[in-house]
């Protein structure tokens, strides 16, 4: 039976059903379709497959319409709603649905919950089963696996195999980080790895890491876990910077050159659908102790956009300015640079308490249509022309070369630039004029925020 389907492989004949066609799930798909695989998407969102078929996805993976409209052209790939009967048709199976937390930061189970009940009603003997979505520790082994055992009385290693491979691709660099990335292969035992190993050796070009389900489970966690305490940290000592009257940019760039420090960077929180909530994962069925570093990292992130909020009416009240009488512009919503993602953005807490403050808040992203309830410009211009305040909250490339002298003509009175993600040059802005507040740029003593 292994010696079937590792023949299918090698020959590429094996066909693969993707489950879950979104901003990871897509890439793999269309990516397969790229590299020789005959791959069925799987989603139970029609609008998700009519945009497919129509090589119309939202998606900042520039390129991926284009390789769906030819993988769709040319039968490499079909999508579909019906995933038991995709199950049938094909040799392996990876599972990319999502994985959220609920409001009390527990896991819900119930994506992978749904996609191994519709698995297990096409399930047979021989088949692979690749589960990509980030779990919580123990996941794959006690709960994916009996859920599939169960429902076809098959045995997970024996009779067909189940591997946990995490994804770990940048949103919007997708489509060239599947296939560059190293690669953790999670066997549910030995066979399992092996098989997983032989279909990702077709294609992966990094290293091929393999290891038993609970170590990927958890390293997964551990490399966005560590993404968001090294960020925590870096929030962290802007505050101190700003209180030290130093610019955190600088420190960091010199703390840097040290060969073994990599501090991240600083800014108005930490958003997207991974980095808020693989914490949570992390730290789900651990018995946390009352030193607790993630938990930490969690709320200094979810601070920031608070202290944002502070600097905006500092800079207001230091140029004369009342917030219930001010127009803010603010540069950007999705959850960060060059994506359209609005999931967990900072931007929303952000525009929620600006507006509860009685600010007229405006909203310009040149790829996110998210406003979180504040009026939408559809230009620059039309985002900045008469407003009090500038906010950065998005690192587009976009919002990297504004003509700050334009920008400052078309401002109301003394302007004010909260600088979110420290992408503009405070000298030259406060030259021109500007009252300049960037995340862990100095506040001179006269200008330390009230608590
Ligand atoms: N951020 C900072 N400072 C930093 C880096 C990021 O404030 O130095 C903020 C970003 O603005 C954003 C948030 O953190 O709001 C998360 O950004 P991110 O680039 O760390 O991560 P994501 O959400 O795009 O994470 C994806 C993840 N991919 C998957 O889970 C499939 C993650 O595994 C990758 O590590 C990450 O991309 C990456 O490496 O870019």
């Amino acid at each position: 039976m292994k010696d079937t389907i590792i023949r299918k492989i090698i020959r590429r004949s094996a066909i693969v059903a993707v489950f879950g066609l979104g901003r990871i799930g897509l890439p793999i798909a269309t990516t397969l379709t790229n590299v020789g695989f005959q791959v069925i998407g799987v989603d139970s969102n029609p609008e998700v497959l009519d945009a497919i078929l129509k090589g119309k996805v939202h998606t900042s993976e520039l390129y991926l319409n284009n390789m769906i409209s030819r993988a769709i052209a040319s039968r490499h790939l079909k999508v579909t709603s019906s995933g038991n009967v995709a199950v049938k048709e094909s040799d392996i199976i990876i599972i990319c649905v999502p994985t959220p937390v609920k409001e009390n930061k527990t896991p819900d189970y119930s994506y992978i919950k749904d996609v191994c009940k519709t698995i297990a009603l096409g399930l047979s003997k021989g088949k692979l089963i690749i589960v990509e979505s980030t779990l919580p520790p123990k996941t794959t082994k006690n709960f994916v696996a009996p859920l599939l055992e169960e429902a076809t009385r098959l045995k997970c290693g024996l009779d067909f195999w189940l591997a946990y491979c995490p994804e770990r691709i940048t949103p919007g660099n997708a489509l060239e980080e599947f296939i560059k990335n190293d690669k953790i292969v999670g066997g549910y035992n030995t066979e399992s790895a092996e098989v997983a190993a032989e279909f990702f050796r077709k294609f992966i070009k990094g290293n091929i890491l393999l290891t038993d389900v609970a170590t990927a489970e958890v390293a997964k966690l551990a490399e966005n876990t560590f993404r968001d305490i090294n960020i925590a940290f870096a929030n962290q000592l802007a505050l101190i910077c700003e209180q030290a009257g130093v610019d955190v940019l600088e420190t960091i760039k010199l703390a840097n050159t040290h060969p073994r420090v990599n501090i991240h960077m600083p800014g108005p929180g930490v958003g997207g659908p991974c980095i808020p909530k693989d914490p949570y994962l992390l730290l789900h069925s651990f018995r946390s102790t009352d030193h607790d570093i993630i938990k930490t990292a969690r709320q200094i992130n979810d601070y920031m956009p608070k202290h944002i909020v502070k600097l905006i009416l500092q800079g207001l009240k230091n140029t004369g300015k009342d917030v219930r009488s001010s127009r803010i512009a603010i540069l950007g919503t999705a959850y960060k640079g060059n994506v359209d993602d609005p999931r967990l953005s900072p931007s929303k807490p952000i525009i929620h308490e600006l507006i509860r403050l009685g600010a007229e808040a405006i909203v310009y992203d040149p790829q996110c249509n998210e406003t979180f309830g504040a009026k939408r410009a559809y230009s620059l211009h039309e985002a900045i022309k008469g407003a009090d305040c500038l906010l950065l909250i998005t690192d587009h490339t976009a919002f990297k070369n504004l003509n700050l002298q334009e920008v400052k003509a078309l401002m109301n009175g003394k302007p004010v630039i909260i600088d979110g993600k420290r992408i503009i040059d405070p000298q030259n802005a406060m030259s021109i004029g500007f009252a300049y507040y960037g995340v862990g740029f100095r506040l001179s003593s006269k200008r330390t925020l009230s608590q």
